[in-house]
């Protein structure tokens, strides 16, 4: 049994996302977001699906709330379908109260279940209105100013109700996968400006600025005009894995692996704490990486009440020689799964990108502790898919012990960090509460401590981890 611990009163519970959950698109006058048309495109998700029916947790509200009681989860970090509540998206277009309200009575059922609401506003789901109006992210100054007014007609709505506010999750994802692989919503793959094919090398930048400085004049706005009332925090969601030398002995492979999270996570960070871009960044990327004005910079710095993380894996990192192709997004280097003598950095789970290795938590969080001046942290996700889940014997699948052992390793290398690291961790949201829509992979991976029965009715049947993360954080968490 280990000796470390996490605080007491430690906030922990299950996270999910609207468009991978709530289905009902055009309930109560919902419009389309970029991922509803996205997936309407052929070839885009791997098994020509879509978040229209996903879990029907919109209908479902209940239900959902009775699997978080039952998990004896503390709190539930969902998030806001934007083309719920102001269809069109924009600043002088109606506000839809229908949609609004479905969200402000769901926070009051969740309160009176005695569980903490944790909001994200912006989980991937623009509505698509503002991409077609005038290009979504790419068009900065649009962007901030319809954004700024969503989150105030949130913030509003849900008054001295919600204590815990994340604008952004995973910018890196929107501004890479959808502006430069393409392999997620909106799918592009080439600059508006450029003519050639492939050339993506300035608009991935672009909307990663976009998000900052929207999410510095949310913070704003929540400070000026909502925090002293709901006494409330806001934070925004990053990403990233841990990284390992590919050959620990070569120093290139050394520094190659601060530069891989430097791009990955600093490229937020760094300017939510810092007001600028990593170096690393502005070296390989020079003009192509927007400038901050002295006013966006400090829009921009210190507007974190905490760090939202998102964790999920390790990866070796290998440098490359010679000139980074202007399309690298990485820091010019290969990211493996073995290293130089082979070994493997975890085993093998259903998604490509995921491959647990416990400890790399503990080392990322303490390295983001360091450079951050020790931020308070909440986890706002950590999960595992299962290799083949999908194709398992219903009892089988029902007994997800790799799961198990996935969040037993991960929350024991959590409280390590917090109790042998200094680290000022206060929560942590398991993703995910349901099986649900994984994006380009669809629904033959499934993340959730509660399988659903797509063929049957989105029928819910809680896995054995459902009971197990609690009974680890029963562990972990001290009572005095
Ligand atoms: C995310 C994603 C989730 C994914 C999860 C598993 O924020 O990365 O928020 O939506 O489903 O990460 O891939």
């Amino acid at each position: 049994m280990s000796d470390s611990y996490l605080p007491k009163g430690f906030l922990w519970g299950f996270a999910t996302a609207s468009y991978q959950i709530e289905g009902a698109p055009h309930e109560d006058g919902r419009a389309d977001s970029v991922w509803d048309t996205f997936c309407r495109i052929p070839g885009k998700i791997a098994d020509g699906s879509s978040g229209d029916v996903a879990c029907d947790s919109y209908r479902r509200t209940a239900e959902d709330i009775a699997l978080l009681k039952e998990c004896g989860a503390k709190a539930y970090r969902f998030s806001l379908s934007w083309s719920r509540i102001i269809p069109l998206g924009g600043r002088n277009d109606p506000v839809n109260e229908k949609g609004l309200q479905h969200y402000v009575k769901f926070v009051d059922d969740l309160r009176a279940a005695g569980i903490e609401p944790m909001i994200t506003l912006f989980h991937w789901d623009l509505p698509d209105a503002l991409n077609k109006r005038y290009g979504g992210m790419l068009n900065k100054d649009e962007f901030v100013k319809d954004f700024e007014n969503y989150a105030r007609v949130c913030f509003k709505a849900f008054e001295a109700k919600v204590k815990f506010w994340i604008t952004f999750n995973e910018p890196w994802c929107s501004s890479i996968l959808g502006y430069s692989t393409g392999l997620f919503a909106p799918g592009r793959t080439s600059d508006r400006t450029k003519s050639a094919e492939g050339d993506s090398s300035t608009e991935p930048w672009i909307v990663g600025h976009s998000f900052l400085i929207a999410h510095g004049a949310a913070v704003k706005a929540y400070r000026d005009d909502f925090k002293a009332k709901d006494g409330g925090q806001i934070g925004i969601t990053l990403n990233g894995d841990w990284t390992e030398p590919w050959d620990p002995n070569d120093p290139a492979d050394v520094e190659a692996c601060d530069r891989k999270i430097e791009f990955a996570i600093c490229w937020f960070g760094d300017p939510v704490y810092f007001g600028k871009y990593p170096d690393s960044m502005r070296k390989q990327l020079g003009d192509r990486l927007p400038e901050f004005t002295p006013e966006e910079a400090a829009l921009v710095k210190g507007s974190n009440d905490f760090y939202g993380m998102n964790h999920y894996c390790a990866n070796y990192i290998k440098h490359k020689e010679g000139e980074p192709d202007k399309n690298d997004f990485t820091g010019h280097l290969e990211i493996l799964m073995e290293n130089k003598a082979g070994q493997t950095i975890g085993p093998e789970t259903q998604s490509l990108w995921l491959r647990p290795h416990p400890l790399g938590f503990r080392k990322l969080i303490k390295w983001l502790s360091d450079r951050y001046g020790r931020p308070t942290f909440y986890v706002t996700e950590n999960g595992t898919s299962l290799k083949g889940e999908n194709h398992l014997p219903f009892e089988q699948l029902l007994n997800d012990d790799f799961r198990c052992e996935y969040f037993r390793g991960y929350i024991g290398a959590l409280a390590d960090a917090h109790a042998k690291d200094g680290v000022n961790v206060r929560g942590y949201m398991a993703w995910s509460l349901l099986d649900n829509f994984e994006w380009a992979e669809g629904y033959e991976t499934r993340f959730g401590v509660t399988y659903v029965d797509y063929t049957g009715g989105q029928k819910r049947h809680p896995k054995k981890s459902a009971k197990v993360i609690g009974q680890i954080f029963d562990e972990y968490i001290k009572k005095e």
